[in-house]
């Protein structure tokens, strides 16, 4: 399988998140993408390319342009303001207040995020940027006539909304990469979301679309991140009412039942007849994994990819989530080696 890479996700380097009450060390640390490529190459799963540079248009189909001139300019307005180390948000305009966009850069961060572990540093548009054009570069590679392609992602970003960002994610290289073969001449795309969260942000820019179907497996957000969106009564709306698909799940979930689940949600996506598949892969389902509390053991991995190839479907996977970073690259490739094999 071809693998799409871009050595600048190194960029993006958070020192802290606030993560039960406490500033904690960032989980979504550049090791990842340096443990999963690694694994790539020692099992020589294929070629690894470099992106193309698609411009900030495609991303712009999926994300508000003024979400994206923030991410481009919010560093340098942290610095402008006296700052000099991780920008995160302190206060949000939830319920009774007003959202509408302050001018101090310590309010426009609560304006545009989501959450207080996301930091903003000096090299995360570089890093944002670059994780959307191998995403558009998979997708791309898979119009031309690729039948599987992994778009190494990093930073993640499937809980980044068209207009918010948040979870780790800044831009929705999912999201856009299915835009992309949308307008690349697929008339129906699914994007399959198997990161233990819910992805948040696919959901809702999809939400009211008849061409690109969502079902996300993932802990219940009752008792999990991020908490305010995932349930099963979500179900699209108007032209998307029926294509929005969540699998919440309790904590402490198995293989089997998480099998259940995705044999569920392959039905559904079968009998859609789609052109492309899209899987948002995240493997902080692992049971290891630092920050989830689900049991997926790294051979499993192997046989769901096997299982997803059934499909017989275009397939491109975007890297998200997974935290466990020693296991990371072997649970990453195992999907995609079971996807082959
Ligand atoms: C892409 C992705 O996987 N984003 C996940 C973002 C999760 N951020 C919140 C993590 C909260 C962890 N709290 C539990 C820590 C264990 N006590
Ligand atoms: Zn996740």
């Amino acid at each position: 399988m071809l693998t799409i890479f871009s050595d600048d996700h190194r960029h993006q380097d958070g020192k802290a998140e606030l993560c039960d009450g406490k500033i904690v060390p960032c989980f979504e640390m550049p090791r990842r993408a340096r443990m999963i490529l690694e694994r790539v190459r020692s099992q020589k799963l294929g070629p690894v390319e470099p992106p193309q540079d698609f411009g900030r248009a495609p991303i712009e189909r999926v994300h508000a342009p003024a979400l994206v001139e923030f991410l481009a300019t919010a560093w340098d307005a942290w610095q402008a303001a006296g700052f000099s180390h991780d920008a995160l948000p302190y206060t949000w305009p939830v319920r009774r207040l007003r959202a509408l966009e302050p001018d101090a850069i310590e309010g426009r961060l609560g304006y545009w995020c989501f959450d207080a572990a996301t930091p903003i540093t000096a090299g995360t548009w570089k890093a944002a940027y670059a994780a959307a054009q191998v995403a558009l570069t998979g997708a791309a590679r898979l119009s031309a006539g690729e039948r599987a392609v992994f778009a190494l992602c990093r930073p993640p970003g499937h809980h980044a909304a068209s207009d918010l960002y948040g979870g780790y994610c800044f831009l929705n290289n999912a999201a856009i990469a299915a835009q992309a073969l949308r307008d690349a001449g697929a008339a129906r795309v699914a994007v399959l979301d198997v990161d233990y969260h819910h992805g948040n942000g696919t959901q809702e820019i999809f939400y009211r679309r008849a061409d690109v179907l969502f079902a996300s497996l993932h802990a219940d957000p009752r008792q999990e991140f991020p908490y305010f969106l995932g349930h099963a009564d979500e179900r699209g709306e108007g032209p998307g009412e029926g294509l929005n698909l969540n699998y919440p799940m309790p904590q402490g979930t198995c293989f089997g039942k998480w099998m259940e689940a995705l044999e569920e949600a392959y039905r559904r996506i079968d009998a859609w007849r789609p052109d492309a598949l899209v899987v948002s892969l995240g493997v902080d389902t692992f049971e290891g994994d630092p920050i989830s509390h689900f049991k997926l053991a790294s051979a499993d991995f192997h046989a769901y990819g096997s299982r997803l190839a059934g499909l017989r479907l275009p397939t491109l996977f975007v890297m998200e989530g997974g935290y466990a970073v020693e296991a990371i690259g072997v649970n990453a490739v195992n999907v995609l080696q079971g996807f082959e094999a």
